[in-house]
């Protein structure tokens, strides 16, 4: 039993249920989190560990930032909650505001959810109603990515990629088509940003075309880079192209931007960073910094503007949430977006990338890494899967990262890194070094 396991020894860890976890194996060896400043989280047995994953990809301005701290705490004090149907608060429209401002061009309206679940959920709907709104009811096909991930409502396991995510629920939503996904490790290993190979893959979506024809598909959704599925980066031109396909054929295109929102690419939005517009955006997690559960959906002024017909006072998208632009959320999210900008975040994420990039690949040679990715202030570095135990060696790369001080994720035999982008180039030495020291010493 680990210290911390002792420490909590009088806790009752049975009835919760924990989400994305191996409850049995986490209950006999806990590993809690009783506090965070900046980079760095308290452990229940007072250990540091660094933080290099922002969370779970959502703390882009450090944990407990004193300015955020203090929105929420002057928020709670003013108005709690606001009925979000008919009704709203004078904060939220201007949060509206200020998405529209940072989101690319023409992308001019905002509808406020709870997660990214329910963002990706939300911009599923809004394409199948947009569709319908014009005239188009025929199109409800959606169409996702092998190793897509797209959180977990009925929605978003649909288009989603990966096996175990979708295949003990059902049938799901009919007519669900996949774009194969982008990584092979033959052409692209250890490439450095995005990889060379890989642009023609997009052209997939024209054979699906073909053969279900346009008028059926109403929305082809993608992450930019695909995180939980893997994190793999997309090749260059590859976005590019399915944003050519999808515009001469009428199908809307939908970036999940939950990870890559909110300077993770050194930019507001991986649109922007890549210079693809597409019709609808949805977000969360860094939207708040991770502080209060919020996510948006930024979608085109023509979308909203189909939905905005028939006599005044009936509603016109039968779609919504108790807390969609809760005022705690919002708070949190006008004290990010200030502290982004005071703080310069994204441009200092941009910046940080080459330094970054450098100190990942320094790991290439050591024992087991079969391919180092990056981009932004993403980081991947992947193992050779042990033989018949798919997924244990980089499971044990994890714990043992997390007692020598530094929190990582893994996804499949992937080692995942994200951090907050306030990190320091001796914190990024430190993350290197310590995975240095563990996988020469992984079995
Ligand atoms: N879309 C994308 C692209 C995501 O990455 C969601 C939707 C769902 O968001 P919510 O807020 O409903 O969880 C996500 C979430 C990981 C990891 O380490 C990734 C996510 C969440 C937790 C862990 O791979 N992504």
């Amino acid at each position: 039993m680990s210290t911390e396991a002792l420490v909590y020894r009088e806790l009752n860890l049975e009835p919760y249920w924990m989400p994305f976890t191996a409850n049995r194996a986490f209950k006999k060896d806990p590993r809690l989190f009783v506090s965070a400043r900046g980079m760095y989280y308290q452990t229940a047995d007072g250990r540091q560990v660094m933080d290099g994953m922002s969370g779970m990809w959502c703390c882009n301005a450090g944990h407990c930032h004193p300015k955020l701290v203090q929105a929420v705490q002057a928020q709670v004090m003013e108005l709690d909650y606001a009925p979000a149907f008919q009704m709203g608060h004078p904060r939220i429209f201007e949060l509206a505001e200020r998405l529209a401002n940072l989101a690319p061009e023409g992308l001019g309206r905002v509808f406020f959810t709870n997660s990214g679940s329910e963002s990706v959920d939300t911009a599923l709907k809004i394409a199948l109603g947009y569709h319908s709104a014009r005239g188009e009811a025929g199109r409800t096909r959606l169409v996702g990515r092998a190793r897509g991930y797209h959180g977990v409502g009925f929605g978003g396991i649909t288009v989603g990629g990966i096996g175990n995510n979708r295949k003990s629920f059902g049938p799901l939503l009919p007519g669900a088509l996949h774009l194969p996904h982008t990584h092979d490790l033959e052409h692209n290993a250890f490439s450095r940003g995005q990889p060379a190979w890989g642009a023609h893959l997009a052209d997939e979506l024209e054979n699906l075309i073909a053969v279900n024809d346009a008028s059926t598909i109403a929305a082809v959704i993608v992450e930019p880079f695909a995180g939980s599925g893997g994190v793999l980066i997309p090749p260059r031109g590859y976005l590019e192209r399915l944003r050519e396909i999808t515009s001469r054929h009428g199908i809307l295109l939908i970036f999940d931007e939950v990870i890559t929102g909110f300077g993770r690419f050194g930019a507001s939005f991986a649109a922007e960073r890549f210079q693809v517009t597409p019709d609808l955006i949805t977000t969360a997690k860094g939207l708040t910094s991770g502080m209060v559960p919020m996510g948006a959906v930024l979608l085109r002024d023509e979308i909203y503007d189909a939905f905005m017909h028939g006599p005044q006072p009936a509603i016109e998208l039968f779609h919504g949430y108790t807390y969609s632009g809760h005022p705690l959320a919002t708070a949190a999210a006008h004290a990010a977006l200030d502290v982004y900008a005071e703080e310069d975040l994204f441009a200092r994420a941009k910046s940080l990338e080459v330094v970054w990039e450098e100190a990942l690949h320094s790991l290439a040679g050591k024992p087991h890494v079969i391919d180092i990715r990056n981009f932004g202030l993403v980081g991947a570095i992947e193992l050779e899967p042990r033989p018949d135990a798919p997924t244990a060696r980089a499971i044990d790369a994890f714990e043992k990262a997390y007692l020598a001080g530094v929190l990582v994720r893994t996804t499949g035999d992937t080692i995942a890194l994200a951090p907050p982008l306030i990190i320091e180039e001796k914190e990024i030495e430190r993350i290197v070094a310590t995975l240095a020291d563990v996988l020469s010493h992984l079995d």
